[in-house]
């Protein structure tokens, strides 16, 4: 399988599907509408769209019968993007490689764009189609617990508290794992959701998200103080000035590196019932221990 371009297709389907989904640019009030299109269309990897497609795949459904699901979890994740570069949050002004919305649009219109872009997530959610094991309610009731106070906003929340203070590991597992792992385990469960899954399935593509989006808040720490802003496309070393949570000032970063490797061997080894119709999987759990930026 060649990932690159399976990655790039995969984008592509992503970017027209939240075309489609999304008020054009001119649409009144049209201010709101440029300010949502300018931070959804930056350049963003896309990556849960397409773990959530790849697990629908895995689990032998149609990836066009996730791609709603797949494009409400971009929404969500661009929107905990606009309001966490926000001067009272993380004050950023980088984010994929082009100005932050506040910074272009102010902060009112950021927040409502932040705003919108959740909100516009549950409308595009309705598209989907309900299976035989999965009615509407459950996977609405998948996406809010995701987006809510007890998964992203409560990593959110304890990131915000434990600026400049020591915390230990667990505490910082906490961070990590409702800040970037709950919703990155949601993607694939959606997936796993819309093709129908079984129990045996939906409980092997949870262990995987869990495992997977751990390991990928790890790299992406560990990107942090190893990279430049420019190929990552947004402020690089401001988990440091910041003071913030990170596994390499926690445990240092060779230690960082090797959890990361461990999380990700334990992502893909959760992968085994699916047989082939796990590789893409496989193949972005490898790509995204790889990653530069
Ligand atoms: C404001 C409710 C709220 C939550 C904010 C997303 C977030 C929580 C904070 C942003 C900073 C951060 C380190 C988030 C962790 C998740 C993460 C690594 C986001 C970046 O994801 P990528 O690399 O970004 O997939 P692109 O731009 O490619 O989509």
């Amino acid at each position: 399988m060649e990932l690159k371009r399976y990655i790039v297709a995969r984008q592509k389907e992503v970017d027209r599907a939240l075309d489609r989904f999304l008020p054009k640019a001119s649409t009144p009030p049209a201010t709101i509408h440029k300010a949502m299109r300018y931070s959804l269309f930056a350049g963003g990897k896309r990556l849960r769209p397409i773990l959530c497609l790849a697990a629908a795949e895995a689990c032998g459904g149609k990836v066009s019968a996730a791609l709603p699901l797949a494009c409400a979890v971009e929404c969500i994740h661009t929107y905990s993007l606009v309001h966490d570069d926000l001067p009272s949050m993380d004050n950023d002004d980088l984010r994929r490689g082009r100005a932050t919305c506040h910074k272009v649009f102010g902060d009112g219109i950021a927040i409502l764009a932040g705003d919108a872009l959740l909100t516009i997530a549950f409308e595009i959610a309705t598209q989907v189609k309900s299976t035989k094991r999965y009615d509407l309610r459950e996977i609405f009731r998948e996406i809010s617990t995701a987006a809510g106070s007890q998964k992203l906003i409560a990593g959110q929340v304890a990131d915000l508290e434990a600026e400049g203070r020591r915390i230990n590991r667990v505490q910082l597992r906490f961070i990590h794992e409702n800040k970037t792992a709950a919703l990155l385990t949601a993607s694939v469960r959606l997936g796993a959701m819309a093709a129908n899954s079984s129990a045996k399935q939906l409980a092997a593509i949870t262990a995987f998200g869990r495992a997977l989006g751990l390991a990928f808040q790890v790299i992406d720490d560990i990107l942090d103080v190893t990279q430049t802003s420019e190929k990552l496309g947004k402020s690089a070393g401001k988990d440091v000035t910041a003071k913030k949570a990170t596994y390499p000032a926690v445990i240092g970063l060779d230690k960082s590196r090797a959890e990361a490797r461990r999380l990700t061997g334990q992502a893909r080894n959760a992968l085994s019932i699916f047989g082939t119709r796990g590789q893409p999987l496989q193949a972005l759990a490898n790509y995204l221990l790889e990653r530069e930026y």
